[in-house]
């Protein structure tokens, strides 16, 4: 019987608001998957990519990983990972590193893939009566490159981890690789990585998992609030398996109407009292019936989110509107076709409008520093195609 776990998106190294706990967090998640996989033994573990948040982590991220890597290498469980979007950098990826030093084994590594005449044999490695082929987190003609793959035929269990988005997921349209159907056919398993948030459909009557990141990487995940955790596949069945990690709080705070003062004090009255060592985040949003909001004390309510026990608060002001910009707002026009006919106007033809606004709603939304760059790489293939 087949048995083993599948984690993905564990960003080593990443963080929210340059916390440094935020940091110890991520790595705490990684230790929990290691640790559990000591307890509960599988065979192996698969990693669809991102391990590390940056091509190159600073050297206490880097230890921190090597020394977990070696507890999983005294047991003799092998780690097989495809790299992820994060693991490479423009000289090549760390994961070739760890490899060569006997910590994991890359299944996307170049010598398994052979050019033929008209396709590119995808070679597996093989792991606990497994056979595991990968596709690096690439992007650059992402469709072509899947219609080209033929896997090398194997009679094991037969498992394809990947680093992209699938279409038929909800609310990725704006990040979404591949059709489902891109996906080579005949796998008994399919590992996804790239999307954070947990994930299971079937393909051809095979499980396609994405586990999820193993900490929220940003606010909006947060929001989301899907559990953290990983994949345990025994008895033939894919079993998601919860992390412990930090809570995390996100409260929309309508301010619609409310004087700066008022807002301020509306902020410190949704902290509770016991925060319990979470991260909050407020989402302020509405139009200001005077003053503006930069005049909103968040060095105050940060203050006291901290004497209530909170790790820390992140106050979000940019959801909130100054009573100057409700003009806008109150239009019957929605913003949307305010700005189409803005383009419109300006005498651009409809494909450039179309493309203008989705640049809008894509560049529109509020990122972290790690996010944006995916964005603006988004926002690139839109103006290429
Ligand atoms: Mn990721």
């Amino acid at each position: 019987m087949m048995n083993f776990v599948h984690v993905s998106d564990t960003h080593l190294g990443a963080s929210n608001f340059k916390l440094k706990k935020r940091e110890d967090d991520f790595l705490d998640s990684f230790k929990q998957v290691v640790d559990y996989c000591i307890k509960e033994k599988p065979d192996f573990i698969i990693h669809s990519g991102d391990l590390f948040d940056k091509g190159k982590p600073g050297n206490k991220v880097l230890l921190f990983t090597v020394k977990q890597l070696i507890k999983l290498k005294e047991k003799g469980i092998p780690l097989l990972i495809t790299p992820g979007s994060h693991d490479v950098s423009v000289d090549g990826t760390l994961l070739t590193i760890l490899e060569k030093v006997g910590l994991l084994t890359n299944v996307s590594k170049p010598e398994n893939y052979v050019k033929g005449k008209n396709h590119v044999l995808m070679k597996g490695e093989e792991a606990g009566g497994a056979v595991i082929y990968g596709l690096p987190g690439r992007r650059a003609n992402i469709k072509e490159v899947y219609e080209s793959i033929k896997p090398e035929p194997n009679d094991k269990f037969k498992i394809f981890m990947f680093h992209h988005i699938t279409t038929n997921i909800k609310d990725t349209e704006f990040f979404a690789d591949i059709p489902l159907s891109s996906l080579p056919k005949g796998m008994d398993y399919y590992a996804g990585g790239h999307w954070h948030e947990h994930e299971s459909f079937s393909y051809q009557g095979k499980p396609v998992v994405y586990p999820g990141s193993t900490e929220y990487g940003d606010t909006r995940s947060m929001e989301r609030h899907k559990p953290r955790g990983f994949i345990h596949y025994k008895n033939g069945e894919p079993e998601f398996i919860e992390l412990n990690t930090r809570g995390v709080v996100v409260k929309r705070v309508d301010c619609n109407n409310l004087t700066p003062e008022e807002a301020t004090s509306k902020c410190l009255d949704s902290l509770s009292k016991e925060g319990g060592d979470s991260l909050i985040v407020l989402k302020l949003k509405g139009v200001l019936s005077s003053g503006r909001r930069n005049m909103i004390d968040t060095s105050l309510i940060k203050k006291q989110a901290v004497s209530n026990d909170y790790l820390y608060c992140n106050v979000r002001l940019s959801g909130l509107k100054n009573p100057s910009e409700k003009k806008i707002n109150t239009n019957s026009k929605g913003v949307n076709e305010i700005e189409q006919e803005h383009l419109r106007a300006k005498g651009y033809s409809e494909p450039e409008v179309k493309l203008a606004r989705q640049l809008i709603n894509l560049l529109g939304n509020d990122y972290t520093p790690s996010e944006l760059p995916k964005a603006l790489e988004k926002a690139g293939e839109l103006i290429d195609n």
